[in-house]
């Protein structure tokens, strides 16, 4: 039994690789391996793929590849392609990021025949490169089952069923029901694995697919302890409880990263990696620091500021996370507990202070500031950014992205079958000249408050710990 998994191309206005893997579908990968299912890995967005660079090197041998950061975070190859007519008025390119599509059809005749495909989704205004997917591997592969999931199958499944092309769209993130469906679309008789595979699975997803690796990503809970009302992380768990991984098997998962797949940097994609962290990071952190493993940590997806402790700031900074970022969204205090209360100015404000004592320069940490919520004031968007900026913080101008099924997607008023493709966070500019030109105004700002930090370092530098 051979199962060819797909990770599909970005279709959007922008993209970077801020270390991103599409870890639902290697932790799938395991699951299936530990089924006795052998399992081949295409995926559309690794910049490190020796094919995609040897392929790049010879059509651009003016440029160098792959591109990263020392971080191995790094910008996509990206072709501009028609935009979709939603988009019309939108005035930028739009672009496929990832693999180039010859080169995804060549690694596809390539292949041996699988016997079941799948196919995985980002966010649910990707779905172009998702159904191009589809397209080009039922041209190569004919009628193989074909199963989608993920986060636009999960958020859209409707949307996907009627226009995907896949036969089955699955919306939900259970490994052992994933083997089940398998084994019904291929009348494959599977053993089940092991009660713990599932666990497994999560602990080791199978980052060994890769030929060359420069960092992992580190899940170590699903879900999240508050539900504010932009985020639809409920809809997605398995159950929508919050759960965690025991410490020592994120340690195990560090470990085995560090050591046997020689890799030294780690991003968190945990909601709330902070929360309760006496039981969860701080143990991680300090069996990271007996096992002696000099690693890299990031945390892409921001931390909770407000359950940031001295402590924990310099746990933080002697364990090796970098440039630490945080979520403040806005400084407006309605809008701060009408959308969950998770977090105030305040506390914003006294994390900043505890990193700076851990040692941290102002300007290494980043805060995240929301536009483009349902009925915000961009007054309210400059008020947060002039705060970030009077705290020497870098600013994060994060555009909101409506998730269908929560209760800031209804405020929006996009009706709940509205085309997948206006969820984009870039799309302003259909809402009329007048609303973009103040967006780009906000935008400008941002740049400009974060060059003026830039100018400053210095001087910022001293300042640290002050
Ligand atoms: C980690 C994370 C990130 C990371 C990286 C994500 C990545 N891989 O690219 C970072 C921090 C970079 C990020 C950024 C953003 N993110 Co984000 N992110 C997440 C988060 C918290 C977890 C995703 C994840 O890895 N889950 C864990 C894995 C194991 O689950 P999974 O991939 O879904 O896989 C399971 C199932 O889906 C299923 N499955 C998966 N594939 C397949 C395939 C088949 C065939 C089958 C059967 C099943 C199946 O089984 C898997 C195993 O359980 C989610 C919220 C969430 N809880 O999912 C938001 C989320 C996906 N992000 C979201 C958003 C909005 C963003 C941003 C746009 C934020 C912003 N405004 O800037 C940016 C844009 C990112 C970009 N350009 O890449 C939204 C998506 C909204 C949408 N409309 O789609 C989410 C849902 C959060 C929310 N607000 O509700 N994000």
């Amino acid at each position: 039994m051979r199962a060819l998994l797909v990770n599909p191309w970005i279709c959007d206005f922008a993209a970077y690789d801020l270390w991103a893997r599409p870890l639902g579908l290697l932790q799938i990968a395991a699951y299936l391996r530990r089924a006795g299912v052998e399992v081949i890995l295409v995926d559309c967005l690794d910049r490190f793929d020796p094919r995609l660079v040897g392929y790049l090197r010879e059509k651009y041998p003016e440029r160098k590849y792959p591109r990263a950061t020392p971080y191995g975070d790094g910008p996509y190859h990206a072709e501009t392609i028609p935009k979709p007519p939603v988009y019309r008025d939108v005035p930028r390119r739009y672009k496929r990021y990832g693999m180039p599509v010859e080169l995804f059809r060549r690694l596809l005749r390539e292949s041996p025949q699988p016997d079941v495909i799948l196919v995985s989704s980002g966010l649910t205004y990707w779905y172009p490169g998702v159904f191009e997917a589809i397209r080009l591997l039922r041209e190569a592969f004919g009628p193989v089952p074909l199963l989608l999931g993920g986060i636009y199958a999960a958020l859209c499944p409707e949307h996907a069923r009627q226009n995907s092309g896949a036969d089955v769209v699955y919306a939900g993130s259970a490994l052992p029901e994933i083997l089940r469906l398998i084994s019904e679309l291929t009348g494959f008789p599977f053993k089940e694995p092991f009660p713990g595979a599932a666990e497994e699975a999560r602990v080791f997803p199978a980052y060994d697919l890769y030929p060359e690796l420069r960092y992992l990503t580190l899940r170590t809970s699903a879900g999240c302890p508050f539900r504010c009302s932009y985020c639809g992380w409920y809809l997605l768990a398995e159950s929508s409880r919050y759960t965690r991984l025991a410490p020592d098997r994120v340690v195990e998962a560090i470990e085995h990263g560090y050591r046997n797949l020689h890799v030294h940097n780690f991003a968190f994609y945990d909601e709330a990696l902070l929360y309760r962290a006496e039981e969860h990071l701080l143990p991680i952190l300090e069996g990271v620091r007996k096992k002696g493993l000099q690693c890299i940590f990031h945390t892409p997806n921001a931390l909770h500021a407000r359950f940031l402790t001295p402590e924990l700031a310099s746990a933080m900074k002697q364990a090796g996370f970098v440039q630490p970022r945080l979520a403040l969204e806005t400084v407006d205090p309605v809008r701060q507990r009408r959308t969950g209360g998770k977090v105030n100015a305040r506390e914003v404000e006294r994390a900043l202070f505890w990193l700076e004592q851990a040692g941290y320069a102002p300007h290494e940490i980043g805060v995240n500031v929301l536009i483009g919520l349902p009925e915000q004031p961009l007054a309210e968007v400059e008020a947060s950014l002039e705060f970030v900026h009077r705290l020497g913080a870098r600013i994060f101008l994060e555009e909101y992205a409506p998730v269908p099924g929560t209760p800031a997607y209804r405020e929006s008023g996009l009706p709940p079958d509205a085309d997948p493709l206006l969820h984009n966070n870039s799309i302003f500019p259909l809402y009329g000249p007048e609303h973009y030109a103040q967006f780009q105004r906000i935008k400008d700002l941002a740049h400009h408050l974060n060059r003026e930090l830039e100018e400053k370092k210095p001087a910022g530098k001293k300042g640290a710990g002050s």
